[in-house]
């Protein structure tokens, strides 16, 4: 079964002259974590197109989502971050509306949706493909469809929360191939004064950050304000205001509303690409994984135990383009009981429980978006010697102590 397209337009404005601004080599899907009595899966090629039109980023090959979603791995973090970054956007949701009813897409194990209820939203309602995830938020009593966003999954919620005050949609458009189809389906879901929340990752902290580690095959695209204000053109739809948080690394959260709702429309954040941002990207992206790669193969060949801190997806980007085997990192900590005793995508690195971190002396942190949270977290192992090393940040002192360590050998 073929289960990958390839791009031939724009997704936000369908411009069809796209040019390729930065790939990685062939690599797994990213949270295809799989048993270690099951075969390794396919490598795909990974390109990322830009829109000089729009600027939007997006991916070249586009895998079926029946693949990616049917069982996913990912639950929506219960970390402190997750929960102070869901009280900041409840913050902003209250300054427009005090909901009674929500619709959640992607809604994951519902964690959003059940914090939402705590906040005196009685009527929720979330959909949610991969049927692993949907069994947990039913679980915890959260009503969910068990269902891609497709026209048919709109009908049916907008029976069971007819009168929605709030949509919200976290870290799901970044996987959307067909955007005028998703607009079409929140035409259906959203009443005159639905207030619209999407998150996704913001391309301007990516660039500015050089997080290559957001390039993974679930990421169709990497959205600018731009590109998302020309998808809304001729829709009934605009974006009523814009705020940036720092949760995955860098997000926008775009608030949307009907053009026929009463509330005025706000100025839009200004926003400028430089025209040599991706080759700045590709520079500092290739230095950071050959670093990342000469680190970690001195710190072997010195005789230390390098383990990974956090099966992310992003652990999977930075073994697959470093070309890591269990030799480089010899096991994963993670807290997600549906990845543990399960090996790293396109390898045979095992993901273990968090404790497993003391047999480890060297952590590489693929989790960073949590880093404060995971550096309270290793205290005593870190006083104990134990080394955490961010990718993104070479120059980091644990680089420095690292630079000690590598004199010492
Ligand atoms: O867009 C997406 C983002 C929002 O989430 C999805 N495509 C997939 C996913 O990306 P990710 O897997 O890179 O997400 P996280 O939340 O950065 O993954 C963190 C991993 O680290 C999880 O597997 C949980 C683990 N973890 C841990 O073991 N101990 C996290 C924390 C905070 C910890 O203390």
């Amino acid at each position: 079964m073929n289960s990958i397209t390839l791009l031939k337009a724009c997704r936000a404005c369908g411009n069809p002259h796209l040019r390729k601004v930065f790939s990685l080599p062939p690599m797994p899907l990213a949270n295809s974590f799989r048993l270690p009595d099951e075969p390794i899966g396919r490598k795909f090629p990974l390109t990322v197109l830009w829109c000089d039109e729009c600027h939007l980023a997006q991916l070249r090959e586009t895998v079926d989502p029946e693949v990616l979603y049917a069982n996913y791995p990912y639950v929506t973090s219960a970390s402190q971050t997750m929960l102070r970054h869901f009280e900041s956007l409840w913050s902003e949701i209250k300054t427009e509306c005090i909901p009674e009813s929500a619709i959640e897409i992607g809604s994951n194990d519902g964690r959003m949706l059940q914090f939402l209820k705590g906040k005196g939203v009685d009527r929720v309602c979330g959909i949610e493909p991969a049927e692993n995830l949907f069994s947990l938020a039913m679980k915890e009593g959260i009503t969910t469809i068990n269902s891609l966003f497709d026209k048919h999954a709109a009908e049916i919620v907008h029976g069971v929360v007819p009168r929605c005050d709030l949509i919200v949609a976290r870290h799901v458009f970044a996987h959307v191939d067909d955007w005028h189809a998703f607009v079409k389906n929140l035409d259906v879901l959203a009443g005159k004064e639905t207030l619209i929340a999407i998150e996704l990752p913001y391309l301007v902290d990516m660039l500015e950050k050089a997080e290559l580690d957001q390039c993974y095959h679930e990421h169709l695209s990497y959205a600018s304000i731009r590109s998302f204000w020309m998808l809304l053109e001729h829709t009934p739809f605009h974006i009523h205001k814009v705020k940036f948080y720092p949760i995955h690394g860098g997000a926008m959260v775009l608030f949307i509303r009907r053009n026929d709702s009463e509330w005025a429309r706000l100025p839009l954040p200004y926003e400028f690409i430089h025209p040599t941002a991706w080759e700045d990207f590709n520079v500092r992206a290739w230095r950071r994984i050959e670093d990342l790669k000469l680190k970690v193969h001195a710190l072997v060949g010195s005789g230390k135990l390098v383990a990974g801190y956090g099966a992310s997806a992003k652990s999977s980007v930075w073994i697959s383009a470093c070309g890591f085997t269990s030799e480089d990192i010899r096991f994963i900590v993670d807290s997600t009981p549906q990845k543990i005793g399960r090996l790293s995508p396109g390898t045979c690195i095992p993901i273990v429980p968090e404790e497993e971190i003391e047999k480890a002396d060297v952590a590489v942190c693929c989790a960073w978006n949590f880093l404060l949270e995971i550096k309270e977290k290793l205290k005593p192992w870190i006083e104990k010697g134990g080394i955490l090393i961010n990718p993104h940040h070479p120059e980091s002192n644990v680089a420095q102590t690292l630079a000690k360590e590598y004199s010492k050998t």
